[in-house]
């Protein structure tokens, strides 16, 4: 088993999953503005804070995807933010892409840039304590989109930098995220979210990335935001295995959902079912920033002092994402 892979299974193994706090600050302001907290370095910190140190974090997150503003931050206990994480038996982990940018030649799409000195970014990285890494390429959805330009160049991205993190001793999660904006249906997602997974995989091979040692973060397969096919939820749990089953390389250890816009209760679940259906070796497990972070926001937003509460509340959500990753959630344990 090589060293990556461990890292992959320490991060997905044991009914864990990922909490995803890399929202830049433009992200992260949008959010601190929809409760009305005013977003400056320490209401940052201290909403971040407050979950890492959440009982919740040893049993049910295998790692923690950090902004860079964070992962230079101090706790309050006089710990760097990776240590803090690291004590709660959770690997610390980087987005280290810098966002999506205009496409040149098909200026309605986006690509992702950032491999520019990626290389000696990620040594300080590592020397900070992360151990793992992730770079997001987003594919608009539609009859023409995404484009075969899209396509190949997000993909050649992903693959860049999933072969420079694995030269730097990092698990590298691939995020190709088709977006959930659009009127298509499930359907459409599918076939779309096939070919982009699919040319993923092509350009990792191309570029020799150890597949027993990345996580893949896709989107499930759903219809789109304002489809008026809206589907079950075992329709949903069902297609996205159709579509991981023909398109991920069987080395490949792990896939950790995101949750793309869907409420917690969706996030979680249509990850039950899909692993209730699993009849695959792959582990399938939640890299949510929205869906495990909403409620805690809004309650901590309403009193920031009161850390026990907003952790009580993050903690029963990463617990029924847990229970989710082993299809064992049900509707009544979220009142219990
Ligand atoms: C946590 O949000 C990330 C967004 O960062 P930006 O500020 O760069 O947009 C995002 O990449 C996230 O990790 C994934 O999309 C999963 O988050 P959701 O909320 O979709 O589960």
């Amino acid at each position: 088993m090589s060293e990556l892979n461990k890292i992959a299974l320490k991060i997905l193994s044991s009914g864990k999953g990922i909490l995803a706090a890399d929202e830049s600050n433009g992200t992260m302001t949008k959010r601190l503005d929809s409760v009305n907290v005013p977003s400056n370095p320490e209401n940052r910190l201290l909403f971040r804070e407050t979950l890492f140190s959440a009982n919740g974090m040893k049993d049910f997150i295998g790692g923690v995807i950090l902004y860079d503003e964070t992962i230079n931050q101090i706790s309050n206990s006089k710990k760097t933010i990776p240590e803090l994480i690291s004590t709660t038996g959770a690997v610390p982990g980087i987005k280290v892409d810098t966002g999506a940018k205009v496409l040149a030649g098909s200026t309605e799409e986006k690509i992702t840039e950032g491999l520019d000195g990626l290389r000696e970014r990620l040594k300080l990285y590592y020397k900070l304590g992360a151990r793992f890494t992730k770079w997001r390429g987003v594919y608009n959805i539609s009859d023409k989109y995404p484009s075969k330009l899209s396509l190949h160049s997000n993909a050649h991205a992903l693959a860049r930098y999933s072969a420079l993190v694995q030269e730097c001793g990092m698990v590298p999660i691939v995020e190709p995220e088709v977006l959930m904006d659009g009127s298509h249906s499930a359907e459409a997602c599918l076939k779309k979210t096939s070919e982009v997974i699919n040319k993923c995989f092509e350009e990792l091979i191309i570029h020799k990335i150890d597949l027993t040692g990345i996580i893949l973060k896709p989107n499930m397969i759903l219809p789109g935001t304002t489809s008026n096919k809206k589907i079950p939820s075992d329709e949903i749990a069902k297609l996205t295995l159709k579509c991981l089953k023909e398109n991920v390389p069987s080395d490949v250890p792990g896939i950790a959902f995101l949750s793309g816009g869907q409420t917690e209760i969706e996030a979680t679940e249509n990850l039950n079912l899909i692993n209730k259906y699993n009849d695959t070796n792959f582990i399938m497990t939640y890299s949510y920033g929205r869906a495990l972070q909403q409620s805690a926001l809004k309650f901590w937003s309403k009193d920031i002092k009161n850390i026990k509460g907003t952790q009580k509340v993050f903690d029963h959500r990463a617990n029924m994402c847990s229970l989710a990753t082993q299809g064992k959630w049900s509707a009544e344990l979220e009142t219990k």
